[in-house]
């Protein structure tokens, strides 16, 4: 308060703070002065580049007036706050949402336009953020659009990686990685060169008793690394509510670049030491679903958690509050384990530092966080090694044991007849080295645990969790289903397709309450509208068509049935059951007559996803597929009757261009395996129908839709088990079409045929554990049920319109509604300008 301008002056600074524009005039006023003064280009040497640049500075001006609002607003109204707890945001562009979200991209449209610019050229020069790997990233970022647009007061919390996921090239058909550094021209994060973090590594624990005789401890020695604050603004839609997502870079301490060496004439050691604290939040780790134990990684999870909760300790003890009030001013939300160290480091501030008894503390740490959980694959659940732990963060290791040691002596004395119990629930894994599985102390630190569809949370409270559900009872346990923002899903990426709705349903209010879409249904057998959705799926179909002529070179004809697979490239996700069936299809065209082939509906199969770099036979598959597509797309026999596309580097804003432009999407997991899915509510918002396994949201997409709306095929979850205990015990026989696609691999049609052996190995002779082989006869019997259902348009035409106006539930805005209310306990804070 003491900084800030006195009363009497106040009117001036208020004369003088700045409008924001509103007419395309004011507008390009501002974004010249940008290009001129802030990016010193002028006139003759601005190009797309430079008005993306003036143009990205212009909103970002106005967005950093309703920030600095906002800030203001939620600082005096001293409620309840949202954390958001995430090592990924992948967020993807910023400048076209900006100008959604605040209602002015007309104004740009025709600023830019008496300019000599398009805006779709001017939008299209920014670099993606990709500060994620896939869906868990993704859901962070359309829960920060959901909160602020519905005035959350809530704030991100993540890294400022200086290369977000590496981009993908494909060369020769395989899969290459390189770096993706993204900060060249960053327009939309603010360094705070104010707030920094001194963050301890290393070192050892001292014991004592103080005066009073009571134990203390203190962690000392070590290394020390700065963390450094960059904001980015987060504009709500059609609301002047702009929250923060505060990312933290790392630096070496300002005392750490040792002056000492640097006197001593070991200056290259000093700028050694230097680099090696930057490299901790240099790079973003590429895997996705899976976990590898690496130091550096666990080093980034710590900087990150204490360096945040360092923050909101510190903004908590201005306002003078006693600690026990603590969980009702915070909620801090974990995405997945990663920022389990939050758990341990609170009970630290508070024990070591603040000086509270550890039941109390322990109480607040307790209600203060939850746990969402986004998997139940065994390789993706967090585990770090006791040493390394050790080593790295020796008193969070004690704390952890004295959590374990409370915990086990509770269990213990309500289930004392259960022996085994203990072993199974400890938080340590009796293992060499022993092991910290980092799963259950975010569940027993946590006052919620979350599953991400109710299939999933159905099963981690029968699988993973089942232990837990009997200690502490099934209401610690809750589901919380996914959802997209309709915002950048709908509007933004189908622009054509917003209108056409704002035009039946009054305006654009569906894009605020999603269940509004349901009011479609009335315009099912508008003749008009009809022909209009129709059109306009053909136009994003040809949008996508070009797009994969400027990428690969390939021609695909807008006619044709789009059959498209674009996620993260994983044996559970199923990509392998994809371009089988693809292969099953080019040899029945091959088998065809003339006659038989007018028969058939053609079709283009895209497939894009990244492969963890170290992920072997994933990359197999992607190989494989553009192996295929080599043969099938210049294949005389087969024309136009099937393409098959790989469309390198997948990312969030070729995302946009490929969710409206499906006829259908391929959502085919293994029952079980994937947590939730969200692409497949994307598709189904832009009238694209699903093939899919009982799995994840497919089934409530499935009770929402309609049955007759979506091509579910496949083995159920409950039964997964057992048809994998069939192959481990029996010689089960192939499928004959699989065995004919096997066949056909082997016999080198898609070049080397051991370059593909492990993948038909796996199947054959190793226990197909993902059961490509049992769903393989029921996939392509609903693919050619899609076929035949393709062929009637009107019938199409009709699921297009009902799953569109059915898909209301899936707008993470109903997501983050149901977070607030049965986790958080966090009410809206409603700008003053906007309170009805
Ligand atoms: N998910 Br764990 C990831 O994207 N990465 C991960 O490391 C883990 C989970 C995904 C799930 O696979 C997907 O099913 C879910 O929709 C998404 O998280 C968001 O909950």
């Amino acid at each position: 308060v003491e900084a800030s301008i006195p009363e009497p002056q106040r009117e001036a600074w208020r004369k003088y703070t700045p409008k924001p524009f509103t007419t395309p005039e004011e507008f390009g006023n501002e974004a010249v002065r940008h290009v001129e003064t802030t990016l010193a280009r002028s006139l003759y040497n601005c190009d797309e580049t430079a008005a993306y640049g003036g143009t990205a500075l212009a909103f970002r001006d106005r967005l950093v007036l309703d920030w600095n609002k906002t800030q203001q607003n939620q600082t005096f109204a001293d409620q309840k706050r949202i954390y958001y707890l995430s090592l990924e945001f992948l967020m993807g562009r910023a400048l076209d949402n900006a100008m959604l979200n605040v209602g002015q991209k007309e104004t740009a449209t025709k600023g830019l336009s008496n300019l000599g610019f398009r805006i779709e050229d001017i939008i299209s020069q920014e670099h993606d953020a990709a500060l994620g790997n896939g869906g868990l990233g993704r859901l962070a970022a359309c829960f920060l659009d959901s909160m602020a647009s519905l005035n959350y007061p809530a704030w991100g919390y993540g890294l400022r990686y200086r290369y977000g996921i590496f981009k993908q090239e494909i060369i020769d058909g395989y899969q290459v990685e390189v770096p993706d550094y993204w900060l060249d021209f960053n327009p939309w994060e603010f360094q705070r060169h104010d707030i920094t973090v001194d963050i301890q590594f290393y070192g050892q624990v001292n014991r004592w008793q103080d005066d009073e005789g009571k134990q203390q401890c203190s962690w000392e020695g070590g290394e020390i690394v700065q963390a450094v604050a960059f904001d980015v603004p987060i504009p709500g839609y059609a609301t002047s509510t702009c929250n923060n997502l505060r990312l933290w870079g790392s630096k070496a301490a300002t005392g750490e670049f040792d002056f000492q060496k640097f006197n001593s004439g070991e200056y290259e050691s000093s700028v050694a030491d230097q680099q090696r604290a930057e490299t901790i939040s240099a790079v973003l780790y590429p895997n996705d679903n899976l976990e590898r134990g690496k130091e550096l990684r666990l080093k980034q999870q710590y900087f990150w958690c204490a360096a945040s909760l360092n923050d909101i300790v510190r903004r908590f003890k201005k306002t003078g509050r006693s600690w026990k009030e603590f969980p009702n001013q915070i909620a801090i939300q974990l995405n997945d384990t990663h920022p389990t160290l939050a758990i341990p480091e609170l009970q630290r501030i508070l024990v070591d530092i603040e000086g509270l008894e550890w039941d109390d503390a322990w109480s607040i740490v307790q209600k203060t966080f939850g746990y969402t959980n986004h998997t139940v694959l065994p390789e993706a659940l967090e585990k770090w090694s006791v040493p390394l732990m050790q080593h790295l963060l020796p008193r969070h290791l004690q704390i952890i044991y004295d959590i374990n040691l409370n915990f086990l002596q509770f269990v213990e004395r309500n289930f004392p007849k259960d022996r085994d119990l203990l072993g199974r629930v400890s938080i340590i894994e009796e293992s060499t080295p022993k092991m910290v599985r980092m799963a259950y102390l975010a569940l027993i630190g946590s006052h919620k645990v979350n599953g991400v569809a109710e299939l999933h949370s159905d099963l981690i409270r029968t699988t993973i969790f089942k232990d837990f559900v009997k200690i502490y009872g099934p209401d610690k346990f809750t589901n919380v289903t996914n959802g997209i923002t309709p915002r950048r899903w709908l509007h933004q990426a189908n622009p054509r397709l917003s209108e056409l709705i704002a035009s039946k349903l009054d305006g654009f209010g569906y894009l605020k309450d999603l269940t509004l879409l349901h009011k479609l249904e009335a315009f099912v057998d508008d003749k008009e509208f009809r022909k209009e959705f129709r059109e306009i799926k053909y136009a994003n179909k040809v949008k996508l068509a070009k797009l994969i002529k400027d990428t690969t070179g390939d021609t695909v004809n807008p006619a044709s049935l789009f059959d498209i697979q674009v996620k993260r490239m994983h044996e559970y996700k199923r990509q392998q059951l994809n371009i089988f069936g693809v292969i099953h299809r080019y040899l029945k065209i091959k088998s065809m007559s003339d006659e038989e082939k007018k028969k058939l509906v053609p079709r283009v199969s895209v497939f894009g996803g990244k492969a963890a770099p170290g992920y072997w036979m994933a990359k197999t598959v992607i190989h494989l597929i553009n192996q295929v597509g080599k043969v099938v797309n210049h294949d005389k026999d087969v024309g136009d009757l099937l393409k098959v596309i790989f469309l390198e580097d997948y990312n969030v804003s070729k995302a946009e261009i490929i969710c409206p432009a499906s006829d259908i999407s391929e959502h085919i997991s293994t029952a079980g395996t994937e947590a939730s899915g969200t692409s497949n509510m994307k598709f189904c918002l832009n009238g694209g129908l699903i093939i899919g396994t009982c799995d994840g949201a497919n089934i409530e997409i499935t009770r929402e839709v309609g049955e007759d709306n979506i091509f579910l095929f496949g083995n159920l979850a409950e039964d997964v088990e057992d048809l994998r205990h069939g192959h481990l015990y029996s010689h089960y026989q192939l499928d004959p079409d699989l065995a004919n696609v096997f066949d056909t691999i082997q016999s080198g049609t898609f070049g080397d045929a051991g370059s593909f052996s492990a993948l038909v190995n796996g199947i054959v002779e190793h226990g197909d554990y993902y059961l490509v082989s049992d769903d393989f006869a029921s996939y392509i019997k609903t693919q050619e049920v899609i076929d035949e259902a393709y062929k009637n348009v009107e019938e199409w035409t009709t699921k297009m319109i009902l799953t569109v106006s059915r898909m209301g539930f899936f707008s993470s805005d109903r997501c983050i509604d149901e977070y607030a209310e049965s986790i958080w306990n966090v009410e809206p804070l409603v700008p003053k300008d906007e309170a009805a």
